[in-house]
């Protein structure tokens, strides 16, 4: 369907680039805001994507680039999923609806698509490190006047990263703002001691007073005109001798704090950044927002509205396309659910989740057991030594971390769960190709770097029962140690999903068709993609023999005889890439064994893969269906049809 163009409002229309934004009149950023808001409402509604985060920051973004001198100035938003706004705003508006889109633009900031994108982002609080290692690039090349500014969330804050990067910059003494966008969601509500810090100092009225203090002691100094360094050093001792040292974080940790600010007051904030342009050193203002402004429904169901999909943008009800029949459930539901039999079941099971109640379902559990399942913040690390330390004590936590997240845990999965042989299971959703969120998001590397952790089981189910019966296994206490379990995002394909439990061997894989020319050995769902070029190749008179091999290690050595035994051509098929993952453990197990068989990993290629839709990224991988039945047709020297 041809969707409609969607027309800027009169003065956002007039603004390309921030150059433009920085031509009109301060009165007029009221009402570019409203026109920015307006056109993501306009955009999001019909294309999708990302949505209550950008809505938050809209007065941010305008003041930000109204006075900061960008790209010159360096501006970085953390995880970025805040960032269409800014995105419009810096040449991209009339591209922007194809946001997130195959080939489109991105839905997060890329080097390679803009000056003005700083950083690239995805993965949570990498904001102030990299502001720093800028500020102090800038500083070494003699570069005084540059700013540096990272816009990060008080979810954002709540992974060890930010903690890090502060502790650096308050020592390192380069010109680093740090804007903290406080609106107290994560994309589920934050959670943590350090977010009911941000509330106190938000509502105490010491706190106000000083806020207050502090801008008329810099509206004064800028009224006289030129800030000396003298004065600025006098007010900033005077400060910092006084209660905020002692009583505020970001302060003792070497920052001038300012705020709490209304970050929706556009001629405010501007006005603000203006002042702190002409302090020195590391500054952090907290702002205040309210993530979905402007947009009734989003502001009122916050997490519902981080990424709702397509939406009627006058009624607010998100589109639903309608389901006439019964549809297999989502992977992330079936991990819910079964999560809370198996807790039901045994007393020891709890679960953990980094700041993805929603996106895993885990909330599932946090309902029904609350006692059981914690949400830790962004904090992947800490989430595999939480769960490290449960199971020290006899718990059996499912640790639920989405693969490309789990990048971030690595060290932790190796030294604190596998080397100390602990019974903590990982359940890695969203294992490759994840869609329109892109690179940043593709859980494409797990299988090699779990694969290479001693004591590691390393297991995909081919469907929903599969998921269910690897999850029941994992929890078995003759089974204790490290596992892994990964799935994809999106649906499975069982209507019928809840079948009761049965134990799978660890390490045992299943047959499930017999054929002579060609053996296909899948890892996890790729092997409904396999059955169905299976099916596509019996009908051109190719027969496949194809094995659901479940494990990745310990390999079921068995069936691998077998097959190096019988088969000259031999395919093997994964969602991940193919350096190091399944493909690679049975050519490890053919040179092992000295076989001589020909070979061929399907999977996603060495290379970066980009946003957008699951199917035309599989495609564009050459794993779908008809790719699998090219490649089989290809080794086999089967006459390709035009
Ligand atoms: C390392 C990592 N873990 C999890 C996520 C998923 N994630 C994306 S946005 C988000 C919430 C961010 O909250 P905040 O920084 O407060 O921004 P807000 O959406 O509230 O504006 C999370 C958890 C991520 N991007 N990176």
């Amino acid at each position: 369907m041809q969707k409609m163009k969607i027309l800027p409002g009169p003065n956002l229309e007039k603004i390309l680039l921030p150059s433009d934004l920085r031509n009109v009149a301060e009165e007029d950023l009221v009402k570019i805001s409203a026109e920015l808001r307006q056109y993501i409402i306009d955009v999001v509604s019909v294309y999708g994507g990302h949505f209550g985060a950008s809505l938050g920051v809209v007065e941010l973004t305008v003041a930000l680039h109204y006075a900061f001198n960008t790209p010159v100035d360096q501006l970085i938003f953390d995880v970025g999923h805040q960032a269409y706004g800014h995105k419009i705003l810096t040449g991209r508006r009339d591209i922007f609806h194809t946001n997130r889109l195959y080939k489109g633009i991105s839905g997060f900031p890329k080097r390679t698509e803009s000056e003005y994108d700083s950083f690239g982002v995805g993965h949570s609080s990498t904001s102030i490190s990299a502001a720093l290692g800028m500020a102090v690039a800038s500083k070494l090349k003699g570069e005084h006047d540059k700013q540096h500014i990272a816009v990060i969330g008080d979810g954002a804050l709540t992974g060890g990263m930010a903690f890090e990067g502060l502790n650096h910059a308050g020592v390192a003494n380069a010109n680093i703002i740090v804007v903290l966008n406080d609106n107290c969601m994560s994309i589920d509500p934050n959670v943590g001691a350090l977010k009911e810090y941000l509330t106190d100092i938000t509502t105490s009225p010491t706190y106000n007073k000083f806020k207050d203090d502090i801008w008329k002691t810099l509206d004064r100094l800028n009224k006289v005109g030129q800030i000396s360094q003298d004065i600025l050093s006098k007010v900033h001792d005077t400060l910092k001798g006084g209660l905020l040292r002692h009583s505020n974080l970001f302060e003792a940790l070497g920052f001038r704090y300012f705020g709490p600010v209304d970050g929706h007051d556009v001629n405010h904030m501007v006005k603000i950044f203006n002042d702190l342009k002409k302090i020195p050193g590391p500054k952090l203002l907290h702002c205040v927002t309210v993530k979905g402004k402007g947009f009734a429904p989003a502001e009122k169901d916050q997490a519902k509205w981080h990424a709702p999909g397509l939406f009627d943008k006058v009624s607010g009800e998100i589109i639903k396309v309608p389901v006439l029949v019964p549809q297999p459930p989502k992977f992330q539901d079936v991990f819910g659910n079964t999560l809370v039999e198996l807790a039901e079941l045994n007393e020891k099971i709890v679960g953990v989740t980094p700041a993805m109640p929603s996106g895993s379902s885990m909330n599932i559990m946090m309902k029904a057991m609350p006692d059981r399942a914690f949400d830790v913040g962004i904090a992947e690390q800490h989430a595999v030594t939480f769960s490290a330390g449960l199971a020290t004590q006899g718990m059996i936590p499912f640790c639920n971390i989405y693969s490309t997240f789990m990048q971030r845990a690595f060290d932790q999965v190796v030294h604190d769960v596998a080397l100390q042989k602990l019974h903590v299971i990982f359940c890695m959703d969203r294992a490759g190709l994840a869609g329109a969120d892109g690179p940043t998001h593709h859980g494409m590397l797990d299988v090699p770097f779990m694969r290479c952790v001693p004591n590691m089981v390393v297991s995909a189910p081919m469907n929903e029962e599969e998921l269910r019966n690897l999850m029941f296994t994992s929890s078995l206490e003759k089974n204790a140690g490290p596992f892994s379990i990964r799935y994809p995002r999106g649906n499975g394909v069982m209507i019928d999903w809840k079948r009761p439990f049965a134990e799978i061997e660890i390490g045992k894989g299943r047959k499930l068709r017999d054929g002579d020319d060609i053996a296909i050995l899948s890892f996890g769902t790729a092997g409904i993609l396999a059955q169905t070029a299976l099916n596509l190749l019996e009908k051109e008179g190719v027969y496949g023999a194809h094995y659901d091999m479940r494990f990745a290690k310990p390999l079921d050595e068995e069936i691998l005889h077998e097959v190096f035994n019988k088969f000259k051509h031999i395919v093997t098929v994964e969602d991940g890439t193919i350096l190091g993952g399944f493909g690679s453990a049975v050519l490890e197990f053919m040179a092992d064994h000295h076989y001589q068989s020909n070979v061929v990993r399907m999977g996603m290629p060495d290379k970066i893969i980009e946003h957008g839709e699951q199917p035309e990224l599989y495609a564009e991988c050459g794993f779908d269906a008809k790719g699998i039945q090219r490649m089989v047709k290809s080794v086999l020297g089967v006459r390709q049809k035009v």
